[in-house]
This record gives C-alpha cells, sequence and structure tokens, in this order.
C-alpha cells in the first residue's frame, strides 16, 4: 500500500524532507481508530484535525453521500438552488443561537473566516458605517491561511513569509498567563480584563474605524488557551459598546466539542457571527459556514444598492453532496446524543490529562470541554523539537496525537470511551519520557 514514491506531493504544514525520510501513512479509518499501512491500529486522540466528531468510517453518511451523487451530484449555487442547502441552513439556525437565523456556506473554515470579514466590511458600508473598516484579530489566534485570516491571525510563523497582509487590522493581547494561570483545570481564573485591551485599541483608532472583532473562543491552534473566566462576556460589552461586530471563530468548538452545538451557548455570550467548518460534516466532504445574526442579514438585504446585496460566494458553496453528509452528522450527533456524552468524558479527560502534571519536562496543562493540553518545556535553541519528537514516539506506540509547537493537544472524536482516554495519556507520559 505504501506509495513508492513520495516526492511529487508537497504536503501542507509538514516538514517534507524528514517526513518523506520516515513517513507516517494511514490506510483506513473506523470509529475511534486510524489503521497505518504497516496494519497497525492508531488511537486517534485529534479526530483527525479536530474534525471527525463523530468518529471514522460512519455508514449513514457515507449512505447519504453515495445516494445524494446519484440523486444530484452538482448544481450552481448561483441563481439556482437545492433542497438540501435550504433544509441544512435551517437545521443550523435552529441549532445555533437565537437569532442567528442566516447560513452562507462555503468550503472550509479559511473560506468562513474570510466570508465573515467580508460580510463584517460589506454590512457597514451597507448601513451608512462606511468608515468602520478596520478588523481586529488577537495575538496567537489562528483563523486559517487565507489572507484575511493570516492578517487578523496571530501566530507568527503563518504570517511573516507573505508580504504586507491586509491593511487596517490591529490585534488584542493573547490571554495566555502561565504565571497565574498554569495547571488549572478548567477556565483559568485570572485575565478576564485583558478584554479591556479593546479598550485601548478603541482609543487608538476610534470606534468608528472598526467593524469587527475576531477571535477563537477557544484558541486551539496556537497550543489550546481556553479564555479566562468572563474574558468573553467582557469582550461582548465592549464590542455592544462601540458598536462593533463581535466574531466567534467556532471551527474547532462548534459540534458538540464544548458539550453544546457551539461554544457561544457554553459560554453563554452571543456573537454576531459564527464561523464553522470540520465537524459540520464529520470532515467527510469539505464545508464551512459563516452564520450571522438576523440584523447583519436584514441590514444587507435591506440596504443593498445592487439586485445582488452580497458579492461574494464560490463554485461550490452549499455543495449538494457536502450538505448531505453535513445533514447525515447532524442527525449522528443528535441520535447518538453525542455533545452529551461529550460533558460526560470532558469530566474523565481532565482528570487523566492532569494526571501528568510532574511528568518530566511537563510546564502545564490546560483543558476545557473534551479538549486537554499537555505542554512541554521548549528545548534550549530548538522550540517544537521536544512536540515533534512525541508526536511521533506516540504514533509509534499506536496513538495519534498533534503536536502544536511544544503543547501536545488532546482532542478525541466524541465517541472516546474512558479506557481509550487513559491509553492517550499513558501513551503520551511515556513518549514525553523517553524524549530528551
Ligand atoms: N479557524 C480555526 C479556529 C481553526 O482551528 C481554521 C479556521 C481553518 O480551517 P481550514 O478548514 O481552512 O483548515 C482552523 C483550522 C491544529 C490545526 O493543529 C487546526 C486547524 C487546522 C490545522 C491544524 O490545531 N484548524
Amino acid at each position: 500500500m505504501k506509495p513508492n514514491n513520495l516526492e511529487s506531493l508537497w504536503m501542507p504544514f509538514t516538514p517534507n524532507k524528514s517526513f518523506k525520510k520516515d513517513p507516517r501513512i494511514i490506510v483506513g479509518a473506523k470509529d475511534m481508530h486510524f489503521i497505518s499501512d504497516d496494519g497497525r491500529d492508531i488511537l486517534d486522540a485529534t479526530a483527525g484535525l479536530w474534525c471527525v466528531n463523530a468518529g471514522h468510517g460512519r455508514k449513514k453518511i457515507q449512505d447519504a453521500v453515495y445516494n445524494q451523487i446519484g440523486e444530484l451530484d452538482y448544481s450552481p449555487p448561483f441563481q439556482f438552488g437545492h433542497p438540501k442547502q435550504f433544509e441544512l441552513a435551517n437545521r443550523l439556525a435552529e441549532m445555533f443561537p437565537e437569532k442567528m437565523n442566516h447560513v452562507f456556506f462555503s468550503n472550509s473554515g479559511s473560506e468562513a473566516v474570510d466570508s465573515a470579514l467580508k460580510i463584517a466590511l460589506a454590512y457597514q458600508r451597507a448601513r451608512g458605517k462606511a468608515s468602520k473598516t478596520r478588523l481586529i484579530g488577537r495575538e496567537r489566534g489562528y483563523h486559517g491561511v487565507g489572507f484575511g485570516g493570516i492578517s487578523v491571525g496571530g501566530m507568527v510563523k503563518n504570517r511573516m513569509y507573505f508580504g504586507s497582509l491586509l491593511s487596517g487590522v490591529d490585534h488584542l493581547r493573547h490571554t495566555h498567563n502561565p504565571e497565574l494561570n498554569s495547571f488549572s483545570k478548567g477556565l483559568p481564573e485570572h485575565g478576564a480584563d485583558l478584554a479591556d485591551d479593546l479598550e485601548r485599541i478603541v482609543q487608538l483608532h476610534d470606534a468608528s474605524t472598526i467593524a469587527a472583532v475576531i477571535v477563537e473562543p477557544i484558541a486551539g491552534s496556537t497550543g489550546v488557551l481556553p479564555p479566562p473566566k468572563g474574558y468573553l462576556k467582557r469582550l461582548r460589552e465592549l464590542c455592544t459598546k462601540h458598536d462593533i461586530l463581535l466574531i466567534f471563530d467556532e471551527v474547532i468548538s462548534a459540534f458538540g466539542r464544548m458539550g453544546t452545538p457551539t461554544a457561544s451557548e457554553y459560554f453563554n455570550v452571543t456573537p454576531d457571527i459564527i464561523c464553522c467548518a470540520k465537524a459540520l460534516t464529520n470532515a467527510v466532504i469539505p464545508m464551512g459556514a459563516t452564520v450571522v445574526q438576523d440584523h447583519i442579514y436584514e441590514s444587507m438585504l435591506d440596504n443593498a444598492d445592487a439586485p445582488i446585496e452580497l458579492f461574494h460566494g464560490y463554485t461550490y458553496s452549499g455543495h449538494p453532496v457536502a450538505c448531505a453528509a453535513a445533514l447525515a452528522s447532524l442527525d449522528i450527533y443528535k441520535e447518538e446524543g453525542l455533545f452529551e456524552r461529550a460533558v460526560e468524558s470532558a469530566k474523565h479527560m481532565q482528570e487523566a490529562a492532569h494526571s501528568l502534571k510532574g511528568t518530566k519536562n511537563v510546564i502545564d496543562i490546560r483543558n476545557m470541554g473534551l479538549i486537554a493540553a499537555v505542554e512541554i518545556q521548549a528545548k534550549e535553541g530548538a522550540i517544537g523539537a521536544r512536540g515533534f519528537e512525541t508526536m511521533k514516539k506516540a504514533w509509534d506506540l499506536g496513538v495519534m496525537i498533534r503536536a502544536n509547537g511544544d503543547t501536545i493537544a488532546f482532542s478525541p472524536p466524541l465517541i472516546v470511551e474512558n479506557n481509550q482516554i487513559d491509553q492517550m495519556f499513558d501513551a503520551t507520559k511515556k513518549a514525553i519520557e523517553s524524549i530528551n
């Protein structure tokens, strides 16, 4: 099964040279496991990349996709509709917070984010606030890899190689404070006041120039940073006070990761726009969605200066096969009670994760919902090296974990069993202990 020439493919976010010398090839997947090309079952502690929330190889999704291709394989999304995209939009509107009733489809998290940023700008202009053009992100944020997403994002390597990015962007300070918050179980106590950093930005630029603030309710890619208690509520208050839209990038947090349909419900903080993707289709078919509050949609339609109110969309917006996969995924989440199940498993995962306190080189452990992270002290002069070696060792031990720099992230499918959670952390402990 192993391809005999790995050279032609340029792999994303991967050190191509070292991977091709020592590849990790996956040839199958079922439920909680991947199957490697040497025939081993690899426990999936990351739900792929935070996306396979119902586990792998789900027959219901497979059938829905197969049947959809036979019935309607494609239809153009501009000027024409097909039933499943309306049905899916209605289902999402029902699941998402009150007033979030309008859904714009795309094909990835990056596109869901860029769509949100463009909608925010077009909305401000449509309602007569055309000077509100600035976009505010946050240090250490990850919002995908489009130019909009990397401009508001705050991860240096994702930005530094790509020129001057969008103009008119500023960043809130990040919320990570290891001095005060290390080894917090759940939300950290300290740092709600960091939301007041928006006041500094408003004083610098004036609110009349700011369109929107975008944050991940829980920062994932940067190494799992749960928000300090009260932070998101404060940010919402400040956005309302200054008439600035609040966008939650829920690409990893939507669809049960927090035990709720969205993190917004978990925190009881409603943004104006939510971006989602990943688990929307259980990752079987790529799909993103940008969900907006009624006032945004209505204002855009009421104030349009042309018959088309939003000059934006993708050839594959609301692709029928993606819609079929999404509808089947939402059915599974509901029928199997997977969000409620995640709440129970999260309790066990919190204890299992924090049991690694005291392990060699472990400097912090963080968790929230069905997400946990173990941070290892970076090797001097080689940031990320220990994380990378730990990931490779865990693969040898039969567990897929994700290294974000020197932070090991865990985000298993919501079907995970407690003994599998134990296996994830036992293997990780062994892997960390084996690395210098
Ligand atoms: N926003 C957030 C919050 C994300 O986590 C994206 C946008 C972009 O989604 P697409 O579908 O365009 O990749 C993401 C993606 C990791 C990791 O290791 C996380 C993501 C992607 C790759 C790796 O944490 N999230």
